[in-house]
């Protein structure tokens, strides 16, 4: 990672959301690094240092072991609750508030869990994988109301007793299809893609962005390191979300 943004880069990017209309930023687990929310390959330390996230995050692992499951999401919801948004989210909800006031509009797709877009002041177009404060009946799919609790006893639904599940999407399972469709209609309508940490390993989320690139729409990425999706951008900014979206503002 360099030490300082380039600032000729830092231009060229402001200058393709100055000129767009729509611009959707696409955001992962390094979005929320900075608020202290560990990234999804990062996630698996302490008493969790001997799971590999496959291990937990599958249809397969809950079968197997929902106590263990249900305690790593409870955790990780208790976690998130304690964080807060960081200068990186702000950026992104003013980004909005801007662009909104000249007519325009920002649409945010994730692939984050948390709720750190929406406590920043950001609409969230779609959660792509799901959200840690959405857990559902496995069988009715009914919303199960409240948050995912560290209780002795996993919770059961009120209507049918199926057991309660996280309400995140694992390996192998459809993403929600409400927050797809949102999402491919964003980037169907974007001028403008921001790519915000992450690493472009999860299909489909990797292909919205490839997609769009592929159908000449201009990508922009900030991430300290370089990713997959790099190839495909017009602007790379390698620098930290707390960093380079501020920065962005300021120019
Ligand atoms: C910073 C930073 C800072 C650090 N600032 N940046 C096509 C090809 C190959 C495989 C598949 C394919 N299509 C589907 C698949 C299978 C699979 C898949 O993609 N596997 C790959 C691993 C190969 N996909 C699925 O199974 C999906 N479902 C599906 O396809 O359904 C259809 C179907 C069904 C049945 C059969 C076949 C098809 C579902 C995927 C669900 C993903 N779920 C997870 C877990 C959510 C719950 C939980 O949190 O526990 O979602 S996996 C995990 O990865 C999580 C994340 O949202 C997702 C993406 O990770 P992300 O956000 O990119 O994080 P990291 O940690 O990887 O990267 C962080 C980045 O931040 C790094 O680049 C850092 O450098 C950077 N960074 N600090 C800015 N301060
Ligand atoms: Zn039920």
């Amino acid at each position: 990672m360099r030490d300082a943004l380039d600032s000729a880069l830092v231009e060229r990017a402001a200058a393709l959301l100055e000129a767009a209309g729509h611009v959707v930023v696409f955001t992962g687990a390094g979005m929320s690094a900075e608020s202290g929310v560990p990234t999804f390959r990062d996630a698996m330390t302490g008493l969790w240092s001997r799971f590999s996230p496959e291990d937990l995050a599958t249809p397969e692992a809950w079968e197997r072991d929902r106590e263990t499951v249900w305690r790593w999401y409870a955790g990780r919801a208790a976690a998130v609750r304690e964080v807060a948004p960081n200068d990186g989210h702000r950026a992104v909800a003013e980004l909005g508030d801007r662009l909104t006031s000249r007519g325009g509009a920002l649409s945010v797709v994730t692939q984050n869990v948390d709720d750190l877009h929406e406590r920043a002041g950001s609409e969230v177009a779609g959660h792509l994988h799901g959200s840690l404060f959405q857990p559902r009946c496995e069988v009715c799919d009914r919303p199960a109301g409240g948050e995912l609790s560290v209780a002795p006893d996993l919770p059961h639904c009120e209507l049918c007793d199926g057991p309660i599940r996280p309400g995140v999407v694992w390996f192998g399972e459809m993403l929600p299809a409400g927050a797809w469709r949102a999402a491919e209609q964003a980037f169907a309508a974007a001028d403008v893609v921001l790519i915000v940490g992450t690493s472009g390993l999860v299909y489909p989320a990797a292909s919205l962005p490839i997609e769009a690139a592929e159908r000449g729409t201009p990508i922009i990425e900030v991430n300290p390191e370089p990713s997959t999706l790099t190839p495909t951008t017009d602007c790379f900014l390698p620098a930290a979300a707390g960093t380079a979206l501020p920065a962005l503002l300021r120019v």
